[in-house]
């Protein structure tokens, strides 16, 4: 059994600081009053352990709140991504078959299913408070979040993320990195994805503060990095890029006390980690993903340079091997192993294990060189990543096909100087019609970040001798051009 995470951190330590937004603070013991008291609204509202419910709302104060009442209270959470259009959100509301929406209140339009409760914010914190058995300890197997990744199909899948997940990413992470009484971790990361969760989790198991952000913005996370005000903080290469170009046209360098600048979500380039290191970021490239609840790998500060470009080795508990690999250097499928790695999906793909023989097959391809530090090189299937929001061209190829104008249509990722990959088009049409009506079109049912950034009108997709679209000669078209 492991204990309810915040029971057990009040009881250690009530008085250190858990969060901190702006100019205000909450201890734990704060933290846990405002906490529980919500989870006594929300089984007022009919919400209670064992249920499943579908969250959304931005990554602030109320909503961390909001979190630790369903924890407390024994609730399963689907994380919901606020960029998504109503009808991406109603898919997976439904899919996960959730009792009800708990919402912020400015995101009520973005809930149309009326197949479950939708509950807003505020009418929870009205409720009167009725009193609920808190379970004190936990099954290692209970599930805590589900997050929804997208997949090769075009279908999103519900991951799961269990107490057991979640508690041993966080202590690899703290054997890892070590821990300091003064650590503050910044988060400017989504709290619907796990770079951002899983600082919660972090700041619950070892008592540190985190310092939130509603919104990334770089201006002021450059300033808390050359003050000494926060010591670690999680960025995607996006991130990275703009808190550099502030502190290059401050010229300052990072406060002594500022230790982990953990990069990842998808490949950093090299220039960023050269620039990181001039400005004196302790840089730490990490490979992770929403099916392990945060790292497997991670590189540290000083081999930043020596092994450039690396994601580093396995933390303490996990496992990496490359599939039919046999000697160092050789390139393969990377396969993952260990506590942090989920134990399944739900909905649509409950059925579909994703492990094969224990191990996780992650679909990147990479290899370890002789020292096991490892390196991610490409992707098997066609992922496209922009600004650590991942996009599988099938999403947007379903879309597009349902379009009656259109005949066929294959999308790849192309490089962006901001964004690092944007998603483009190839499109064939059966009646002549306009790039922009296209694009409308895909608004309408695609977050903003998986609209195409062009459209581009082609006579034949290129195809191989079983018909199958050869994305990888889009590409290369596309850098021909
Ligand atoms: C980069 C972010 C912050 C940009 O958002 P910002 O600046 O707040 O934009 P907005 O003001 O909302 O919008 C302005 C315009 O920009 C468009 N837009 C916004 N985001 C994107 C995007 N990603 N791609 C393309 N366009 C985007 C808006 O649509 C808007 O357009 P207009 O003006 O036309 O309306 C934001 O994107 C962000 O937060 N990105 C990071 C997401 C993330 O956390 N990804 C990681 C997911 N992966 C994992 O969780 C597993 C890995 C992991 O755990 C990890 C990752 C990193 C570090 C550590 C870890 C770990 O293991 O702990
Ligand atoms: P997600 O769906 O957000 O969980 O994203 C996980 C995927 O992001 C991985 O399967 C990789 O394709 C990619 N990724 C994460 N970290 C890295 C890294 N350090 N280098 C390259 N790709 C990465
Ligand atoms: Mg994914
Ligand atoms: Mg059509």
């Amino acid at each position: 059994m492991i204990p309810n995470w915040l029971m057990q951190r009040v009881y250690l330590t009530p008085n250190k600081i858990a969060l901190s937004y702006e100019k205000e603070s909450w201890t734990f013991k704060q933290l846990h009053q405002v906490s529980m008291r919500y989870a006594r609204q929300l089984k007022t509202n009919q919400l209670q352990s064992g249920d499943r419910i579908a969250l959304l709302g931005a990554s602030n104060v109320e909503m961390v709140f909001m979190i630790h009442a369903c924890l407390l209270a024994g609730i399963e959470i689907v994380m919901l991504n606020n960029r998504l259009t109503d009808l991406e959100i109603d898919w997976q509301i439904e899919d996960a078959e959730v009792k009800a929406v708990l919402f912020a209140d400015e995101f009520e339009a973005k809930i149309k299913s009326n197949k479950m409760d939708k509950i807003s914010f505020s009418t929870v914190t009205q409720s009167r408070e009725s009193p609920f058995g808190i379970e004190e300890n936990w099954s290692p197997d209970q599930t805590v979040t589900i997050m929804y990744t997208s997949g090769t199909t075009g279908f999103p899948k519900g991951v799961r993320q269990t107490v057991n997940n979640h508690t041993s990413s966080a202590l690899s992470s703290v054997l890892n990195l070590g821990l300091e009484e003064n650590d503050v971790w910044l988060c400017t990361m989504p709290l619907f994805h796990i770079s951002g969760f899983s600082i919660l989790v972090r700041s619950v198991l070892y008592g540190m503060e985190v310092r939130l952000y509603e919104k990334f913005d770089a201006k002021k996370v450059a300033r808390e990095i050359y003050e000494g005000t926060i010591t670690r903080m999680s960025v995607v290469s996006v991130m990275l890029n703009q808190i550099l170009l502030e502190l290059e046209r401050q010229e300052k360098t990072a406060h002594a006390s500022f230790k982990t600048m953990l990069a990842g979500g998808g490949s950093i380039p090299i220039d960023y980690l050269k620039r990181a290191n001039a400005c004196r970021i302790p840089i730490l490239q990490t490979y992770g993903m929403t099916e392990t609840s945060s790292q497997t790998a991670t590189l540290s500060a000083n081999d930043a340079l020596r092994k450039i470009g690396s994601a580093g080795k396995p933390l303490f508990f996990n496992q990496i091997k490359i599939k039919g690999a046999t000697r160092a250097k050789e390139h393969g499928e990377v396969f993952i192993r260990g506590p942090h790695v989920t134990p399944g999906y739900i909905g649509r793909f409950q059925e579909n294990s994703p492990l094969i023989d224990g191990w996780l097959p992650t679909g990147d391809i990479g290899y370890l060189d002789e020292e096991g530090y490892l390196y991610i090189v490409d992707r098997r299937s066609d992922l496209i990543i922009s600004g650590g929001e991942n996009i599988y061209p099938a999403e947007i190829e379903n879309v597009l096909a349902a379009h009656p104008k259109v005949h066929e249509v294959g999308v790849c990722g192309k490089e962006h100087p901001k964004w690092g990959q944007t998603p483009v088009a190839f499109v064939v049409v059966s009646e002549k019609v306009e790039a922009e009506e296209l694009m409308k079109y895909c608004e309408g049912q695609l977050a903003k970040y998986k609209v195409p950034s062009d459209i581009i009108f082609i006579e034949s997709l290129p195809r191989n001798a079983s018909n199958k679209l050869l994305r990888r000669e889009l590409k290369q078209w596309l850098s021909q051009q």
